[in-house]
């Protein structure tokens, strides 16, 4: 077992100035009983801790990383635009690029405001739409997460499935009353709500290919039949594109599977690992945003230059060679039929979600559609299987309930070791 004795210190020592000793709950380590490992440092497809320790790292800061960690361009970009100062509050040309980009990329989205996170991003459109629409309550589906407003914090995914604990205390009563939820891929249950019902409904808002309860991806024919039921009930259709934007295609999930969102909400892959969000859409939409329109949003550090810069190199590199999508498609897939060869050769009880670069090996042998079938999935083995894995140098998220992102920085031998370990990891799991 590697040594891991100065995390464990800082950890104590965090635990009395931060809340349970992190800034975000997942990646305190709680769900897998050991304390976290203190990231000092990352490269490509690498990780390494305050002990020295290596990783292969496969939680990519839960996403955006998809060229892997400290991309030279990237780096480059950040150090020039911080020469001219880290903050102005005032309008850039940066700002401008980063909007011709992503619209030139997404062609859905006419116009786009940027703030500072994912959770910004899918507070304001559902403010957007609600204020579009004159109506209140939103459909969102169990296990799904949007951030941490208050109206997503009902049956929701990632860290608030992970400890169990899907709505949080404080969201008051009117605020989840306004939150409508459905089973993901269950596209009656979504007609049920609207008929029950009707015009009171602003905005459904989905993750297209769910990353916060595992990698869970849409039946064919699911996002098809939400569009067509907005359509039909004057809905806002919301696609938060957070995760999958720019990862599972250039044009994100929305591209992939030929969807036409009236609004999508992106978070941090657009600041190549900075802090940033963005939510944007049809121009009769975005017309409502302050200053143009009366739905207020703001924000000082929304647009801010070294976000736009590192988030303007990232897609500018994205865009220029769209083979990286190629290659990720092809490591990801060499690493789920590696996994899989496992499972079947010691007739393990797993079953694996894959979209892309996006993934999840569920320890339930059923296959996983939903938040209930997701929930089936034996914790304790998962996080033993975790243990394992760190401890032979494979950094995974610490929850069965979070996706895995490959990077175009994966190697080969990257990818061999990483089955290897899973082996070896497995076969300690299910002795
Ligand atoms: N909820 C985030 C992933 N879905 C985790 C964020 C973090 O801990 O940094």
């Amino acid at each position: 077992m590697a040594n891991t004795s100065r995390s464990q210190s800082l950890f104590e020592k965090s635990l009395k100035r931060i809340p349970g000793g992190v800034n975000s709950p997942v990646r305190a380590f709680k769900s897998v009983g050991r304390s976290p490992v203190f990231i000092q440092r990352a490269l490509g497809s690498k990780l390494w801790d305050v002990d020295g320790n290596e990783y292969i790292d496969y939680v990519g800061s839960w996403g955006p990383m998809i060229l892997g960690h400290a991309h030279p361009r990237i780096v480059e970009a950040v150090q020039k635009a911080a020469v001219d100062g880290t903050s102005f509050g005032a309008a850039t040309e940066r700002e401008l690029e980063m909007a011709e980009l992503i619209t030139s990329i997404m062609p859905t989205i006419e116009m786009v405001r940027m703030v500072n996170s994912g959770t910004e991003a899918t507070m304001s459109a559902i403010r957007l739409a609600r204020a579009f629409t004159g109506r209140n309550k939103i459909i969102k589906f169990e296990g799904c997460y949007h951030g941490h407003a208050d109206s997503f914090l009902i049956k929701a995914g990632s860290g608030a499935m992970t400890f169990g604990i899907p709505d949080s205390p404080g969201v008051t009563q009117a605020t989840s009353t306004d939150t409508l939820t459905a089973r993901y891929n269950d596209a009656k249950a979504v007609k049920t709500l609207i008929d029950n019902y009707p015009k009171e409904i602003a905005a459904l808002i989905v993750e297209p290919i769910v990353g916060n309860m595992g990698c869970v991806p849409p039946k064919p024919g699911f996002l098809q039949t939400l569009r067509e039921l907005c359509t039909q009930n004057g809905i806002v259709f919301i696609v938060d594109e957070v995760m999958t934007g720019f990862r599972v295609a250039l044009g994100g999930a929305q591209q992939l599977y030929n969807i036409m969102p009236d609004i999508t909400t992106l978070g941090k892959i657009i600041g190549g690992g900075l802090p940033v969000g963005a939510y944007g859409g049809k121009k009769e939409i975005m017309s409502m945003v302050s200053p143009a329109g009366p739905m207020y949003q703001a924000g000082t550090l929304s647009g801010n230059p070294l976000a736009m810069a590192a988030g303007i190199e990232m897609l500018k590199l994205l865009k220029k060679d769209t083979s990286t999508y190629s290659r990720l498609e092809e490591k990801s897939s060499r690493l789920e039929n590696g996994i899989q060869s496992v499972i079947e050769k010691h007739h393990l009880p797993l079953t694996q979600n894959r979209v892309g670069s996006m993934f999840t090996v569920f320890f339930t042998k059923d296959h996983v559609a939903d938040y209930e079938t997701a929930k089936a999935s034996d914790a304790k083995r998962f996080s033993m299987y975790f243990n394992e894995m760190l401890d032979r140098g494979i950094y995974l998220a610490p929850s069965q309930f979070e996706a895995a992102f490959m990077s175009d920085a994966h190697t080969d031998e990257d990818i061999e070791r990483t089955i290897d370990a899973a082996e070896k990891s497995l076969l300690k799991t299910f002795q």
